[in-house]
């Protein structure tokens, strides 16, 4: 394991697995001793902080399951706005471990994919953005298995639901960053067939005034655009676009939610947000998943920045250590089957 330098001689106080504060090892009592990081959570597949219901009948999942409407609404524009995933237990716990996981050189910090404290390229703005907080703390280790999350996720790809990977994207206070037009799929692949799904949750009240995400109605069905880079030029896509999609651009739809609500995205929709100058912080965390039997596509000269991630060999199904399975359709039972979802 990599270790991290100590800071400081002061004791730390981290989460043990089942949630519990305790004293985080020192392997040593002087600045630049190491410290031993967290224990990785990624191995671990079930929830482990108690803060999570597991449903396992028909009657226990019911209040987690999305109308036909709902499910029309997302095939037809590309996303779904308005569903509530994170309990207020969750979000007191969320708080507490984002407090910490945003500060440079929390114990732990080694099991992040990337770990970027600003990603922003305007010197003036600040765009935090993380991978792989799952890992690393109880409460968003445990978001994946929000029930709420899992059976969206179900019907909204028409298949079992494998966790992909986690983002954090926080945005303070009156001099938050943008978030560059762009399409998730053109980042992601290195894994296909394209069958993917994004749950974006907010930890804050999101509107306008606080650089909400925005999406483009439609847009998932344009076809896959260059990426961009995501803390740079917020119109950077607008150049691949044609007058028609450049005027949808404008139309783009505000994801106004409170905290604890979330939003569901297709691969394709073009999504983004602007500047935060409000006297709120805007800050969200995001799951993302793929449906069961998508493939590694990923080939050594490709896709830099990837070899963070728990490896599969090229043309493996995606699985093991890093990407759980967050429901069976094979062993919920044929109940499931009947439910609203999108023809996967
Ligand atoms: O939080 C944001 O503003 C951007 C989120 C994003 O890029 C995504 O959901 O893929």
């Amino acid at each position: 394991m990599r270790k991290l330098t100590a800071p400081n001689t002061r004791r730390r106080v981290g989460r043990t697995s089942s949630g519990d504060a305790r004293p985080i090892r020192l392997a040593g009592v002087r600045p630049g001793i190491t410290i031993v990081g967290v224990k990785d959570l990624g191995p671990i597949h079930h929830p482990v902080s108690g803060l999570i219901d597991l449903p396992s009948t028909p009657e226990e999942w019911a209040p987690h399951v999305l109308s036909a409407a709902q499910v029309e609404a997302f095939e037809r524009d590309g996303f779904l706005l308005g569903v509530r995933v994170l309990s207020d237990a969750q979000l007191e716990a969320l708080d507490a471990e984002l407090e910490e996981l945003m500060t440079p050189g929390h114990a732990g910090q080694e099991h992040f994919y990337e770990y970027h404290s600003n990603e922003s390229e305007d010197p003036e703005r600040v765009l935090f953005h993380a991978l792989g907080a799952w890992r690393v703390r109880p409460a968003f280790h445990d978001v994946l298995w929000s029930p709420a999350l899992r059976m969206a996720a179900y019907q909204l790809l028409g298949a079992s639901p494998r966790f992909f990977h986690d983002q954090l994207f926080a945005k303070p206070a009156r001099t938050g960053g943008v978030v560059a037009w762009h399409q998730d799929y053109a980042y992601w692949t290195w894994t296909a067939p394209m069958a993917h799904l994004t749950c974006w949750m907010a930890l804050d009240d999101v509107d306008e005034e606080n650089g909400c995400l925005r999406y483009v109605r439609g847009s998932h069905r344009w076809g896959l655009l260059e990426r961009p880079a995501l803390g740079g030029d917020m119109a950077a896509l607008a150049e691949q676009l044609a007058g028609e999609q450049k005027a949808e651009l404008g139309r783009s739809v505000p994801v106004r939610l409170r905290r604890g609500e979330a939003s569901f995205h297709h691969p394709l929709v073009v999504h983004g947000s602007h500047e935060n100058r409000s006297g709120r912080s805007r800050r969200a965390t995001l799951v993302n998943l793929f449906a069961d039997g998508v493939k590694s596509n990923m080939t050594e000269r490709d896709f830099p920045g990837t070899t963070s991630y728990p490896r599969v060999a090229l043309g493996e199904p995606m699985g093991g250590e890093g990407y759980p399975l967050l429901l069976d359709e094979g062993a919920l039972g044929p109940w499931l089957r009947e439910l609203p979802r999108v023809s996967g």
